[in-house]
């Protein structure tokens, strides 16, 4: 098997964007609790944010989600993060919280209604502008609740129409990612329910569009690793949002629920090219990025968590011997494959991850610097009045 060392050099800059709203209190239709030292501000996630990176050095970046992370000067949010060593990454969209989307917003029957949320779009764009965001990230709530309620096919032609007018208005450098999620809040059909229709959407768009896979966002027991492959090979992978699910879409940390299958989907997403430092050119298009809500955890040490998680699986997938794995296949020897595939998976390389941080002048165990640094108690204590941040 390929030993750590060897590996070692491809960790190196590895980036996992975190979500602002991942620092804001969440719940489910049942409950949203409160937590202490929760930030009331998007500067307070921002710097939440920066520090998940300060212990870890894996997240240089935070998205944000338009208008929960509404403020008057972007540029000066913008340095605001910058002066906290992050940058502020990919901005979110949000058509699903005005009562005028009740029955879809870029596919909406209505015009007005669809120029209403292609202006959302445009307002996102000049955003980008100001925080110098690369990707405008499109998730849709679209689609209905009864069969024989909408024209299937005309909500997907006026979903071509509306991307197309989104598309257009792109600086050169910018990209437009489309997310698909199979169900919730609509229960019978979804528009853009599965890497197929955002894949076809976003062909029909050009180059710069492309397709945001969320973990979270498919039926039991979909082999994931499988799109990974598919979309890398087509050049469509733009980004993940990752997390992991038991039954819906549950955004908890990422790993959680099944870690071999993070390390099958890592793998993949190593073999097709789309792992940054594993690149010639040192880059990869592949945007890593966390899509998590911590609803009864302590939102910081969850993020941190999550960060951990993928860094870990990432460093068990590159430990895979390609070669041997390779002639094993060739060979058509099943088991050898297999045993080869597992053994990277069975590797602990916690205490090499240990040590390289230290390296790096880094805390060995991010998790436990976190939690004796006193970090928790200062922003509970500081954080006293105001209303903190949530779905709204
Ligand atoms: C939708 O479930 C989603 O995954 C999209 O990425 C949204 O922007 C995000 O969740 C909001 O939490
Ligand atoms: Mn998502």
């Amino acid at each position: 098997m390929t030993d750590f060392a060897t590996i070692a050099p491809q960790l190196e800059g590895q980036a996992i964007e975190l979500p602002s709203w991942a620092f804001g209190n969440s719940g489910t239709r049942f409950k949203v609790f409160g937590s202490p030292g929760t930030a009331r501000t998007v500067e307070e996630k921002v710097a939440d944010a920066a520090t998940v990176h300060r212990f870890t050095g894996l997240a240089p970046s935070v998205a944000l989600h338009i208008p929960w992370d509404l403020v008057d000067d972007y540029a000066a949010l913008r340095r605001y993060a910058e002066d906290r060593g992050v940058r502020l990454g990919t901005i979110n969209s949000n058509t699903f919280q005005d009562d005028d989307y009740r029955l879809g917003a870029l596919t909406h029957t209505d015009a007005k209604i669809r120029q209403k949320a292609i202006d959302h779009h445009f307002e996102c764009i000049d955003v980008m502008g100001a925080t110098g965001s690369r990707d405008l990230k499109i998730w849709l709530a679209e689609g209905s609740n009864y069969p024989g309620q909408a024209d299937l096919r005309g909500r997907q032609d006026r979903l071509h129409e509306s991307l197309s007018a989104i598309y257009d208005r792109l600086g050169e450098d910018q990209r437009l990612v489309l997310e698909y999620k199979f169900f919730e809040p609509a229960f019978y059909h979804t528009d853009v329910p599965d890497w197929g229709t955002s894949y076809v959407q976003v062909a029909a768009l050009g180059d710069r569009a492309v397709v945001c896979l969320d973990t979270g966002h498919h039926a039991p027991g979909t082999n994931i690793e499988f799109i990974v492959m598919q979309l890398l090979r087509l050049g469509k992978l733009g980004s993940f949002d990752f997390n992991s699910r038991f039954y819906a879409d549950d955004d908890l940390i990422v790993g959680a629920a099944d870690p071999f299958q993070l390390f099958r989907i890592l793998f993949e997403v190593i073999r097709g090219g789309g792992y940054g430092p594993a690149n010639p050119d040192g880059h990869s298009d592949v945007a890593f990025m966390l899509d998590q809500c911590h609803n009864i955890e302590a939102k910081i040490p969850g993020q941190i968590r999550s960060v951990l998680n993928v860094q870990e699986m990432t460093a068990r997938a590159l430990l895979v011997d390609r070669d041997a794995l390779t002639a094993a296949q060739e060979a058509g020897d099943v088991l050898a494959a297999h045993e080869v595939f597992m053994d990277a998976f069975s590797t602990d390389v916690r205490a090499d991850l240990a040590a390289w941080r230290e390296e790096r002048g880094l805390p060995a165990n991010p998790m436990r610097a976190y939690a004796e640094s006193g970090h928790q108690q200062q922003i509970e204590a500081d954080r006293i009045g105001g209303t903190q941040a949530g779905w709204n």
